[in-house]
């Protein structure tokens, strides 16, 4: 049994919970308090102790993007992936460059000068990118939308961020809230703003 690392206000982990619910791989949960991180943490996951961490029959392994890969890999069914090289590659390309929305994300989150600009301009290119595609990953939803919407929710369902102005990323939203993992994800973060 895989047993996930795991702290439900964190979006990280929300990457692999949302990949673990779409493969319906069964798990068991160790839930950490991220105020309070047991010592222990780091020699599960040296030297910084973060999680996710996928603890898989004592194999230890952080790190939310490579976790949903080796997931995809040990359970290809159902495939997060697209059949197509080049389309696996390009979702792996979005999954890569997160940072352009996350860095402004938690610019945003720190109250930098700016960063609300900097958020915008990342979201209009989401908004663009999801022009003429269902979903991130393709006409299937897969691997890249799961890297970005846990930022996405959290943003509309805690910090009030306005998406009204994006209405293709909003229509993707909802597109991908349609999925049970997503919507089990939309209910974990309405219990965190409670
Ligand atoms: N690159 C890591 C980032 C994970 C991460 O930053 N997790 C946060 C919680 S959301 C954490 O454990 N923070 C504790 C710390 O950095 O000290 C991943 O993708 O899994």
């Amino acid at each position: 049994m895989l047993t996930l690392y795991d702290a439900l206000r964190c979006p990280y982990c929300a990457r692999v919970r949302i990949a673990l619910g779409e493969k319906g791989v069964a798990y068991e949960t160790v839930t950490i308090d991220l105020a309070n991180r047991p010592a222990w943490l780091l020699e599960h996951n040296p030297p910084h102790g973060r999680v996710p961490i996928l603890d898989d029959g004592g194999w230890m392994l952080p790190e939310s993007s490579v976790i949903d890969e080796y997931l995809e890999e040990r359970y290809p069914e159902p495939p997060l992936l697209p059949p197509d090289p080049g389309e696996r590659a390009a979702a792996r390309l979005l999954a890569f460059r997160f940072d352009d929305l996350g860095k402004p994300y938690y610019a945003v989150r720190r109250g930098e000068a700016g960063a609300e600009e900097r958020l915008a301009h990342a979201l209009t290119g989401l908004d663009h990118r999801l022009a003429g595609t269902p979903f991130l990953t393709g006409a299937a939803f897969g691997l890249a939308d799961v890297a970005y919407l846990p930022w996405l929710l959290r943003m509309r369902d805690l910090m009030g961020v306005p998406l009204d102005g994006y209405p293709t990323l909003i229509r993707w939203l909802d597109r991908c809230a349609e999925r049970p993992p997503v919507a089990a994800e939309i209910e974990t973060v309405a219990s965190l703003a409670a």
